[in-house]
């Protein structure tokens, strides 16, 4: 199958940006997530960046470094377990042990007991998410330390830290009669270990797309409301499923007085949604689906909740990328598929389930800008060094972060636990 590489050197203009013809060695010592679909987003003063890719690694053809990946791999053996988030490109997946969300990824490391070393080819938050869960003398590598996600750091600390003191002062910390918290915290696993930690410390919860439905549900019985950052799509789509009106879900713009509310709008909040998106979903609109529907009758549309309401509403199911991956191998009869998520993702779909007709509902390529920077040369390059002896681009969240994250975690999976990686 033409990897996402491939087939913007073959086709230019079906791409977003002529960048992503380039390794990202090329743009790494600029500031900005690359080319993509995060690429006018605000990247955040302090973002980590990658050093300089040794040249040996950048001037390697594409044929050299998958040969030094196999045979580091190799030399290795039970030593490391290589992780692929379901949104990376086809040349680094194709080494990859494990393929999943980025919940199954950080457990299925867990299955490997003898890894010394868990490369996670994905993003920041995702690395993170696997050292708080690693073993104790398992370090957790990832390949690009540029590789961050453009909506978790829509959330900062400082400006959660914020809007949580401004909430407090509004609404107090006194349980009502029924003996629920004035407000519960959640995060989309998504965000920051420090923003877990946070909501581990105030009663809060993690959740992921596939078990968003189920948090929110628990979190309306133990509070009067919620606080749900980063995502705003997963939070509007999620509440209004579970039947919270539209004018009880706020918007909390980070840096404005009360988030740009009133006290009384506040008040009467059901759900308070953080000002995040993730660039790749906002990208899918109505009209991509009213025209999947023109030239394809019959086709069933599947997008992912991080897709505006209007889009979840216009398609036929919304499910996180377990769900659409479970969707797909489930169906029986040969079916046409127009699907709402990463680029990457879809491409792989259709190439393993040739029976079906399966397309990206955005017709422009236009990948992870992040994840895009887990190119092969970085995997060949922290996988000799494990050979050689050494750890670089180690992900290590202190202690302290990692225990009250670990706290939210459990919360969320005493409610519901997450499927297994493949
Ligand atoms: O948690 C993940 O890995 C992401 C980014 C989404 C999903 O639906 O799995």
């Amino acid at each position: 199958m033409p990897s996402i590489n491939l087939t913007i050197q073959a086709a230019p203009a079906a791409a977003c940006a002529p960048e992503l013809a380039d390794g990202p060695w090329d743009f790494d010592a600029v500031p900005g997530y690359g080319p993509g679909s995060s690429m006018t987003d605000v990247i955040p003063v302090g973002s980590p960046r990658q050093g300089e890719l040794p040249a040996e690694y950048r001037e390697a053809s594409d044929a050299e470094l998958h040969d030094r990946i196999r045979a580091a791999k190799q030399t290795l053996g039970d030593r490391v377990v290589i992780l692929g988030h379901f949104y990376q490109r086809d040349e680094v997946v194709q080494h990859a042990d494990f393929v999943g969300d980025s919940f199954q990824l950080a457990n299925a490391a867990q299955t490997v007991p003898d890894a010394e070393a868990i490369v996670f080819c994905g993003v920041h938050f995702m690395a993170e998410t696997a050292d708080i869960l690693a073993r104790e003398g398992q370090s957790v590598i990832l390949p690009n330390l540029a590789a961050g996600c453009s909506m978790a750091d829509m959330a900062d600390e400082d400006s959660v830290e914020d809007c949580w003191a401004q909430l407090m002062a509004l609404y107090g910390d006194e349980p009502d009669a029924e003996g629920r918290a004035s407000i519960i915290p959640v995060t989309y696993m998504n965000s920051s270990a420090a923003l877990k930690a946070f909501c581990g410390r105030h009663g809060g919860v993690v959740c992921t797309s596939s078990n968003a439905e189920t948090v929110l549900a628990d979190a309306f019985e133990r509070g009067q409301r919620v606080l749900f950052f980063p995502d705003q799509h997963l939070g509007r789509n999620t509440a209004k499923r579970l039947g919270v009106p539209l004018e009880s879900m706020p918007m909390w713009n980070p840096r404005t007085p009360l988030g740009g509310n009133t006290a009384e709008e506040l008040r009467d909040a059901r759900v308070i949604l953080w000002h995040g998106f993730c660039s790749v979903h906002k990208r899918f609109t109505t009209a991509q689906i009213d025209q999947a529907r023109a030239e394809h009758p019959g086709v069933r549309v599947i997008v992912h909740p991080e897709c505006p309401m209007d889009v979840v509403d216009a398609a036929d199911e919304a499910g996180s990328t377990d769900y659409i991956r479970r969707a797909v191998a489930a169906a029986t009869e040969p079916t046409t598929f127009a699907i709402g998520t990463e680029v990457n993702m879809v491409n792989r779909l259709a190439a393993e389930h040739p029976q079906h007709t399966i397309f990206c509902l955005d017709p422009v390529i236009c990948p992870c800008s992040t994840m895009y920077r887990i190119h092969p040369g970085y995997l060949a390059w922290v996988l000799e060094e494990l050979v050689a002896g050494r750890v670089v681009n180690r992900i290590r969240v202190d202690d302290a972060v990692a225990s009250h994250a670990r706290v939210a975690l459990d919360r969320m999976l005493a409610l519901r636990p997450v499927p297994a990686a493949v």
